[in-house]
This record gives structure tokens, sequence and C-alpha cells, in this order.
């Protein structure tokens, strides 16, 4: 549908930044998806040189299938350029992300990396960050307490599940969404998660989006900086 319309057309135009020699970090979820077809492609007809990493085993399988040259970590001393979604996006560039689970990689990579572009279909352009339930990656080990400190802070955190089993992790730990309904000051929500013994990482990207690409059905694309 319109949708996916949408997120493909944002995320070749990012492909677009992709430059020969580069270094690219490549994101995860159903619009980083478009950006790495891109990517293949070019590989593919045009010879492009890049070197990539993955955000997760998903989209690690998918640059494979696709024969884009991965490296590992030891090669990396900053990427380049790292392509990714995002489940909302502010007026400031901060974002919420981790709707596929894979906020804890997608931020290493992310703070690796000289650039980042946010690619979006218009539907996770928002004023304020909040309504999509914020996820936050928390270890097993008394997951519980855990969750009873995420609830003090004023949310309803649920734990996402996989079927009848707590979601796990490419890491191995757990997820909790949590439903604030509006996050009036995310840069200081960040780091209050992230002082909570337990809590691994935080959907919240604060200052690392330098673009935000926002696709629509109609082919427009408006770029947020
Ligand atoms: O999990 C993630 O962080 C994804 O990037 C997510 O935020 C966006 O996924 P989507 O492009 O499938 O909506």
């Amino acid at each position: 549908g319109d949708l996916m319309e949408s997120k493909r057309i944002a995320g070749e135009k990012a492909v677009e930044f992709v430059k020969d020699g580069m270094k690219v970090g490549l994101g995860t979820g159903s619009t980083a998806y478009w950006a790495i077809q891109a990517i293949g492609r070019r590989v593919k007809e045009e010879g492009l040189q890049v070197q990539a990493v993955a955000t997760s085993v998903q989209s690690e399988e998918l640059a494979k299938e696709l024969g884009i040259p991965m490296m590992p970590f030891a090669d990396v001393d900053m990427l380049d350029l790292t392509i990714d979604g995002a489940d909302e996006v502010d007026p400031e560039l901060h974002l919420i992300k981790g709707g596929g689970g894979a906020l804890l990689r997608e931020k290493i990579v992310a703070a690796a990396s000289k650039q980042l572009i946010i690619i979006v279909d218009e539907s996770k352009d928002v004023k304020q960050l909040g309504k999509f339930p914020l996820p936050v990656e928390i270890v097993p080990f008394a997951y519980e307490l855990t969750v009873k400190k995420l609830k003090k802070l004023g949310c309803e955190p649920k734990l996402r599940m996989n079927g009848d089993q707590l979601y796990v992790t490419d890491n191995g730990n757990y997820i909790a969404d949590c439903h604030f309904d509006a996050i009036a000051n995310p840069v200081e929500l960040h780091d209050t998660l992230n002082g909570i013994p337990g809590v691994v990482d935080n959907g919240l990207f604060i200052h690392m989006a330098n673009l935000v690409i926002v696709g629509s059905a109609d082919g427009s694309i408006r770029s947020i900086s």
C-alpha cells in the first residue's frame, strides 16, 4: 500500500548519499529494508564499493543475501554513514526507535557514525514523542524489579512478548515497551532511564540524527535537518 511506497521512496533517496569507499551502517526494520535493497542493487549493478555493518541479525542476513560486503567491527574506527528507520521523529530530530527490537545495536552503530540519516514514512513525523510506546532494553536478571522502577517514572511498562514467551533481543535481553502517552522532556528521560540498574538502553535517540527523510506516497521527499 501507500505506506510501503513511502518507505521505499525514503529508503532509496537516502542511498543517494552512499558514495564509493564508504563504511556504512545498515539499519533495521521495514523502511531500512528498502535502503539495504537499494545498496545491494548498486553493489550489483554499479559495482558500488562499500563495506557495511548491520544493526541486527535480520539486516545482516539480508545484506549478505544481497552480496553487500560486510566488515568486522574490529576494522571500524568511524562509519561514514548509517541509514536507519524510526518509530517517531520530533521537530528537534529526537527519535523513538526500537519498534523492531534492535535499539541497542542501532544506537551503538549510530554512535559510531559520522552521519545518521533517518528514513520514515509520514506517519512517524510527530510534534511530541511518546504516543508510540518507548522500548527499553532490560537484562533478564531481576527484570521484575527493573519493571517496577520503570513504572515509578510514570509509564505503563509492558514486557514485549514473542507468542507466549518473553521476546528476547539479539543480545539476549528483554524489552519493556513503556506507555508514556507524551514525553515532555525526552533529553532528561533518556538519562533517567539509563541510570536505572538493569536497563541496558532505551529507544530515545537524542541529538543523533543529522537528517530525516520523510517519504510520502506521492513521491515527494521532505528532509528536516
Ligand atoms: O526497531 C527500530 O528501531 C526500527 O528502526 C523501527 O524504529 C522502525 O521500523 P519500521 O521502519 O519498520 O517502521
